[in-house]
């Protein structure tokens, strides 16, 4: 049986790993960090408890504590490591660049050197979840794995930072560590913090009464949207390969914010329509065509903050999927409309129960970004 070993295993990739490696006969532990909350919501369905047979187990630690790191590769030994954990949220670097250096950046030296210094190196390959902002300010476009990067954030440049790291190992020590270069997936497990989820609970609260306008930021932005399913799958292959390579993981179509806003809407049989400049841009129903949303025309669900823009921004992300396809035989089987779709429909149950207990006198609180 092999064993895996995946850090960020409480985040959105990392569950939907956690789960597909499972289902391959994968013993599985995870990374999760101390929280006064719980944090394990999206791994609870896959736990067994202490059972020392248990196929699926979480062991404290952060990629801060180099020591914590080596302890759990050693007891562990891992055929496979996942490096998932980051600071993911790229506005929220420009807030905390030094944590987000030492976590995304310095804590993938240290999964590497962890696995050297405990002559690991033959037994275990490890992935490192590379981003799509590398690329940052446009070069050249479609991007693939010969793009010249130029990020354009404290949390691209430490991604930078990992990712070279990471092929220098593997030349240097003759390591099976590569980068999967992923752009944007997304999931009904996505963060709500994210622009795809902001959405979709936004559109999910609108129609249930229970807020009245969604507030974003740059509705220019172009994004290569996918399914975090398909993506864990392409994490999975490229560890399979029998010589260590990077990988594009992406659909190739883009979107911009503004569409995705509108595919959204148009879900719950909600049309709106876009008017205005900068950040005087409304978005307006237009028509509402389904009984069950009665949202009056002319509502404003969707005005400019320019508190979400960046101080500097990545406006458009494009992959090039041809070399994931040719060696890797990947192929998404979600597209941008079955993703949207598949977001709302969660979000709306999910804010159908809100509205539920909200009507039984119980309170809920919907936080809203
Ligand atoms: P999430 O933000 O959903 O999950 C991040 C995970 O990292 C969480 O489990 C989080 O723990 C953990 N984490 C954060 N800080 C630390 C730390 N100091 N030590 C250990 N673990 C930590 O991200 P995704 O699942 O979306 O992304 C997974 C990885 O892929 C990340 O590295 C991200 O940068 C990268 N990536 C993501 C893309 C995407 O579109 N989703 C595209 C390209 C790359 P907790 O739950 O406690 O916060
Ligand atoms: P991104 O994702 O920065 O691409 O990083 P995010 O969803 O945060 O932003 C995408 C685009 O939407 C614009 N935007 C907003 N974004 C947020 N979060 N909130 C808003 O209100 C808003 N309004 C407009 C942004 O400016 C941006 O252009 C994600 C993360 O998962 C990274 O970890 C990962 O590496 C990359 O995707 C690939």
């Amino acid at each position: 049986m092999k064993v895996a070993l995946i850090t960020g295993i409480t985040g959105q990739d990392g569950s939907y790993l956690a789960e597909f490696l499972l289902n391959k006969g994968y013993e599985v532990h995870g990374v999760k960090r101390r929280s006064s909350l719980f944090n394990t919501d999206r791994v609870d369905h896959l736990y067994e408890g202490n059972d020392p047979d248990a196929k699926f187990k979480l062991h404290y630690g952060d990629l801060s504590d180099t020591t914590n790191l080596i302890r759990l590769i050693q007891e562990t030994q891992p055929d496979e490591i996942y490096n998932l954990g980051a600071m993911s949220h790229v506005k929220v670097s420009f807030d905390a660049p030094e944590y987000t250096a030492d976590v995304d950046g310095v804590g993938t030296l240290r999964i590497l050197e962890a696995v050297r210094i405990l002559g690991l190196t033959k037994k275990t390959k490890i992935y490192q979840a590379s981003t799509s902002e590398l690329y940052g300010l446009v070069q050249q476009v479609p991007q693939s794995e010969t793009t010249p990067f130029y990020p354009r954030s404290p949390y691209a440049v430490a991604k930078l930072y990992a990712y070279w790291i990471t092929v220098n190992y593997r030349e240097a020590y003759n390591m099976f560590a590569v980068n999967g270069i992923l752009f944007n997936h997304e999931s009904p497990m996505r963060g709500e913090t994210f622009v795809t989820r902001k959405i979709t609970r936004g559109v999910a609260q609108i129609v249930t009464g229970l807020q009245d306008c969604i507030d974003l930021g740059n509705l220019d932005a172009k994004r290569d949207w996918g399914h975090a399913k398909d993506y864990v799958e392409a994490m999975w292959l490229i560890l399979q390969q029998e010589v260590p390579e990077d990988f594009v993981i992406a659909t190739g179509v883009t979107t911009t914010v503004r569409e995705f806003i509108r595919l959204a809407f148009l879900e719950v049989g909600v049309t709106v329509s876009f008017s205005g400049e900068g950040v005087d841009e409304i978005g307006t129903v237009t028509e509402c065509s389904d009984p069950e949303y009665q949202l009056p025309i002319g509502q404003v669900v969707v005005k400019i903050d320019p508190a979400y823009f960046r101080p500097t921004e990545v406006e458009l992300l494009i992959g090039d999927p041809t070399k994931c396809k040719e060696k890797l035989g990947w192929e998404p089987r979600y597209d941008l409309a079955g993703l949207v779709s598949e977001m709302v429909k969660a979000d709306v149950d999910l804010f159908k129960r809100d509205k539920y207990l909200l009507k039984g006198g119980h309170k809920v609180f919907t936080y809203k970004e």
